[in-house]
């Protein structure tokens, strides 16, 4: 029984940080010049106002205070001058990017909003969705929540579901639901109902038991979803039980793969009633930490496949903005020569305005930093030794700047005893930094900042599933599940994975697949599924799918058209199943009765021309 403990699954790294650039207006300029008459390009530079950045092999950078572009063109109507142009701001870009700004003031819509498309459904209050979280407790000094839409149980051992027990449930619930009301983030669907039951506290421990008991009170609060951002080793009955009547009662489940980037099942989510969520990052890549379980057990000819079992979809976990207990998590912000520049908060509130000091890899003390900010590279000792040996210089702040492309994330370990404000710095912006005359750099408390965790994944797609149930409310728990994987993007490795089973979770290709073919998504009374398969092919050949029963037997009825070879490869879940004729038609007769969810491709036989998946869900 003692491996029936589970832990709220944090991630160290990326704890309580944030980054929001400030965008500074940009009267910021190139000259590009001959080198030989650069002297006299920077003097008139200087005679009109200008201050002066960068002096590099060929050109100059300069501000020029409130001029345009044309008017710099003007004053720089000169023989050695070859061009002038804007001196674009470069920030690290993700293929999916979290609004910036001050959230204080606006509200920012995480990257993975976008990237499930939960920004293009609207969500329906009316049709009474409600979410259970069984995590730390929802702070109630957080302003961002439908306060009067959300209930709680008290446990005699963590104390006031309203009070937290470390940000991590704070964090969870604002992915689910944080308020659409114009400041701070906002949820994947706002402001749905929550009912909270806070499991464990700082000291971060609780028990199957615990997990069996909340089940229950979930089911007596009327929650259509229980979301857990946990788990541990072990499976245990009456645990499993619990989730089990709850499924079977209508809901849906959904609990965290794992952090420790392994391929060992957690539980709950290992539970065939419960739904393993994984995370993946803003660039569609899986993240390092999540687990990805085998969706088989058993040995020899005692092989079985369950995908219940492994990773059924993914969302975004990596760096996920959203909620923390008011005041507990750390702003930062960053400008350099007047410019904003991204930044994230490593340690210390406070603010330092100076003038630079290159302090190389910050490995030794060096005088000549004293009473400026240090710009430090990355790499050879620990952050915290880089910023101490800039505060025993005399340095007032210091700013590490990666040495990978993106955001530096990072703190100075239990163990800082620095005082001076620390933030990490884009590699992108290193030369930038590193030239810059001045820097000023702020980090102060605030109600909003980054974790990352399959913790940060598993409410985004209980979030994603109370938005899209909210619009097709006569659906059970299992029929928004299997939406949910008959529509994810497929992402990683071509078809299911360990990693992201089915993909991506894509909150409006599922609404549309839920409108077009029902709740049963067409699969179980002989009906066909064609909608809704998500769009990872390429080129021209193009595939159908009907799923059907045959004395309650699954079969599925494949027709392509447009492949040009004269035979070609059918995939069923990423693997070829038959090598046949290219005439337009094929019949998987699977050997399986009950339920099942299947993703199927046709590709020109020996090629990686294929077309889109298409899924078919019994
Ligand atoms: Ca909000
Ligand atoms: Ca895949």
């Amino acid at each position: 029984m003692k491996n029936n403990k589970f832990t709220p699954s944090l991630i160290a790294a990326g704890l309580a940080l944030s980054s929001f650039g400030a965008l500074a207006d940009n009267d910021r300029y190139i000259i590009q010049v001959d080198n030989n008459a650069k002297g006299i390009v920077k003097a008139l530079a200087k005679q009109s106002g200008a201050e002066i950045h960068v002096d590099a092999d060929g050109f100059i950078a300069a501000t020029f205070s409130g001029k345009s572009l044309d008017d710099v063109k003007g004053l720089l109507n000169n023989p050695h001058v070859k061009l002038v142009e804007a001196d674009q701001k470069r920030v690290p870009l993700a293929l999916f990017n979290d609004d910036a700004g001050d959230p204080t003031q606006t509200q920012l819509t995480p990257y993975a909003v976008y990237q499930s498309q939960a920004d293009q459904v609207v969500f329906d209050s009316n049709a009474g969705m409600k979410v259970c979280v069984i995590d730390s407790g929802l702070d109630s000094s957080n302003a961002d929540f439908n306060w009067s839409a959300i209930t709680g149980d008290n446990d005699i051992g963590t104390g006031n579901w309203f009070e937290n027990g470390g940000p991590h449930g704070t964090h969870v619930a604002g992915t689910i639901g944080a308020a659409d009301n114009g400041f701070g983030v906002v949820g994947m669907a706002p402001g749905v109902d929550m009912h909270i039951i806070k499991v464990f506290n700082a000291s971060g421990w609780g028990y199957s038991s615990d997990l069996a008991q909340a089940a229950q009170l979930c089911s007596q609060a009327g929650a259509n979803i229980i979301n857990m951002s946990l788990g541990g080793g072990g499976a245990n009955s009456t645990e499993e039980n619990a989730f089990k009547d709850f499924v079977a009662a209508g809901g849906l489940a959904v609990a965290a793969a794992g952090n420790d980037g392994n391929s060992v099942r957690s539980y709950p989510a290992g539970y065939s009633s419960v739904m393993m969520i994984g995370a993946n990052d803003a660039d569609n890549n899986i993240a390092d930490f999540s687990q990805y379980p085998s969706c088989t057990t058993g040995r020899g000819k005692r092989v079985t496949t369950d995908e219940t079992i492994c990773v059924e979809v993914t969302a975004g976990g990596v760096d996920t903005l959203s909620t923390y207990p008011a005041g507990g998590a750390s702003l930062s912000s960053m400008s350099a020569d007047g410019v904003g520049f991204a930044s994230s908060a490593m340690e210390n509130t406070g603010t330092a305005s100076a003038a630079t000091y290159f302090l190389g890899l910050g490995d030794a003390v060096d005088t000549g930093a004293a009473g400026k900010v240090c710009v430090i590279d990355r790499g050879s000792v620990s952050f915290y030794d880089k910023v101490n040996n800039c505060e025993l210089s005399g340095g007032v702040g210091a700013v590490i700047v990666n040495n990978e492309p993106g955001m530096l994330y990072g703190t100075l370990g239990d163990t800082n005893n620095t005082s001076i404000p620390a933030v990490g710095a884009a590699f992108e912006d290193r030369s930038a930094l590193v030239a810059a005359s001045t820097i000023d750099i702020s980090i102060g408390a605030s109600d909003y900042g980054y974790m990352s965790g399959t913790s940060m994944a598993t409410p985004a797609v209980a979030g994603i599933a109370a938005l899209v149930w909210s619009n097709h409310p006569t659906c059970t728990g299992e029929e928004i599940r299997s939406a949910l994987k008959a529509t994810a993007m497929d992402a990683g490795a071509a078809g299911k994975d360990d990693f992201f089973g089915y993909g991506i979770a894509q909150a409006a290709d599922m609404n549309a697949y839920l409108t077009q073919n029902g709740c049963a998504g067409g699969g179980d009374t002989g009906g066909g599924d064609t909608g809704g398969g998500d769009t990872g092919g390429t080129g021209d050949l193009t595939l159908t799918a009907n799923g059907y029963k045959v004395k309650g037997t699954q079969r599925v009825d494949l027709s392509w058209a447009d492949a040009t070879s004269s035979n070609v490869d059918v995939y069923r879940d990423g693997n070829v199943i038959a090598t046949t004729a290219n005439d337009g038609a094929y019949t998987d007769a699977l050997n399986v009765k009950g339920g099942g969810s299947y993703s199927y491709q046709v590709c020109e036989a020996g090629t990686t021309t294929c077309s889109a998946s298409v899924s078919v869900v019994f």
